[in-house]
């Protein structure tokens, strides 16, 4: 019987056919060297590639995996939904029941509109606020990654970070030209930033696409107040942190509320799913009933709704939250002692990143300064002891409601072996 290809002969298959051999950049390993595994399969914390390996997963899909992979009632919610077909191409009963759960979680959602990809969602909210206010400029923070429309490939976090082109070619002047720059946590740069053409200021209130950098105290209290003053629509971003830090996201634990909300990752439970909501007299400005137009083929598909609804039941169970908060700490807590003084540790709830060769992280400029050669090499002395990280120093690691206090002790284990190999 022919042998069944391993890693480095698909990877080799992938490059001759997808650019990278890959259909996101990050899954490259660019970062950290090495032949991206193929993965086979997985399920809850455990990730299996074609090679015959398993690993304990952090990355949970870049988060949406909050319930763990394959869990049971997704799985079961979602060939129930494809037994009555995949896409019809009209509403459906799951997309109303997905909207109305998410409306009812967030308060600043009046009315939401479902698509495919967080891209999407940060695309369209724009859009909106643009139209919304007749202005044409926007503010994103450095660092920050909003998904890969023209007018945020500025500065951008994630990938774009991670491979060296915060600033993609293929962005017109025109266009990247209308996205100021601010500074993470610094109000200063925000109000030189902000005037009178400014549409939004868009922001990931805890930011994960320069690692894991929480916001100031202060600082989305000043970003509400800047652009109340300015006329600007604030913009939160929770693509990670929706439904992730608690069944209100950000706004909920922090107070403060935005004109628009993006949401996606865990919204979909692992299938395609972005969500942009906010002020029903805004959203009411997207086609039909407005003139703002925005669409999609697949948007609210029964499939993905059915994947969202399994997910936000589970994460309605008692005490799913605390238990995240209390795996995420056990783990953060670990791997600081790991670490033992070669950098830091920073975690808001169930997302952290361990970053190696500086003390604190409070903005893009000190993400920059982290030692990438040394997570490269952490990323693989992790490998070789079947822990799965995030290939990029740029990301934050994922706890799920899968992993137990015996994961989180294996993972800081392995973690302590990986430092002892490296430094
Ligand atoms: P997607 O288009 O990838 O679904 O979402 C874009 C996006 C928007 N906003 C935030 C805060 C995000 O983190 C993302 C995407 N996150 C990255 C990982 N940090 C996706 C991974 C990838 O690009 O493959």
């Amino acid at each position: 019987m022919e042998a069944k290809p391993d890693s480095a002969e698909l990877f080799e298959r992938a490059c001759r056919c997808m650019p990278g051999g890959v259909n996101s950049p990050v899954r490259a390993w660019s970062a950290v060297g090495g032949v991206p595994r193929i993965v086979e399969s997985a399920a809850g914390v455990e990730l299996c590639d074609v090679d015959g390996c398993r690993y304990l997963d952090f990355t949970a899909s870049w988060g949406p995996l909050i319930a763990g992979h394959a869990h049971p009632r997704v799985v079961e919610s979602v060939s129930a939904a494809l037994e009555k077909g995949s896409s019809f191409g009209a509403t459906t009963r799951g997309e109303i029941e997905l909207a109305e759960r998410l409306c009812g979680r967030f308060s600043s959602l009046e009315k939401l509109r479902l698509v495919s990809s967080g891209t999407e969602a940060t695309m369209s909210a724009l859009r909106l606020a643009r139209a919304a206010t007749g202005r044409d400029s926007v503010v994103k923070f450095a660092g920050c990654y909003h998904g890969h429309s023209d007018g945020l490939l500025v500065r951008a976090g994630s990938g774009a970070t991670t491979l060296g082109i915060p600033d993609s070619p293929g962005v017109p002047a025109a266009v990247g030209g209308l996205t100021r720059v601010a500074r993470y946590n610094d109000l200063e740069s925000v109000r030189a930033a902000c005037d009178g053409e400014v549409a939004a200021v868009i922001v990931e209130p805890v930011a994960g696409n320069m690692g894991v950098v929480p916001p100031r105290e202060g600082f989305l209290e000043g970003l509400r107040k800047i652009t109340e003053s300015t006329g600007a629509l604030l913009i939160f971003d929770e693509v990670i942190t929706g439904l992730r830090l608690s069944p209100g996201g950000w706004q909920q634990l922090s107070g403060v509320t935005p004109d628009l909300t993006c949401l996606g990752k865990v919204i979909g439970g692992g299938l395609p799913v972005g969500a942009y909501g906010g002020r029903a007299d805004l959203m009411d400005q997207g086609a039909p009933g407005g003139p703002v137009y925005q669409g999609g083929t697949l948007s609210g598909n029964p499939l993905a709704a059915a994947a969202g609804l399994a997910t936000l039941d589970l994460l309605e169970e008692d005490g799913s939250y605390e238990r995240l908060e209390e795996l995420g700490k056990r783990l953060g807590n670990g791997l600081a002692q790991a670490l033992a003084g070669n950098g830091c540790v920073q975690r808001v709830g169930s997302m952290l990143t361990l970053f190696f060769g500086v003390a604190g992280v409070d903005d893009y400029d000190d993400a920059l300064s982290l030692d990438a050669d040394a997570y490269g090499r952490f990323f693989h002395a992790m490998l070789d002891r079947g822990v799965w990280l995030p290939p990029s120093g740029y990301e934050a690691w994922f706890v799920s409601m899968a992993h137990s206090d015996e994961h989180v002790d294996r993972a800081v284990e392995a973690a302590g072996g990986a430092m002892a190999e490296i430094l």
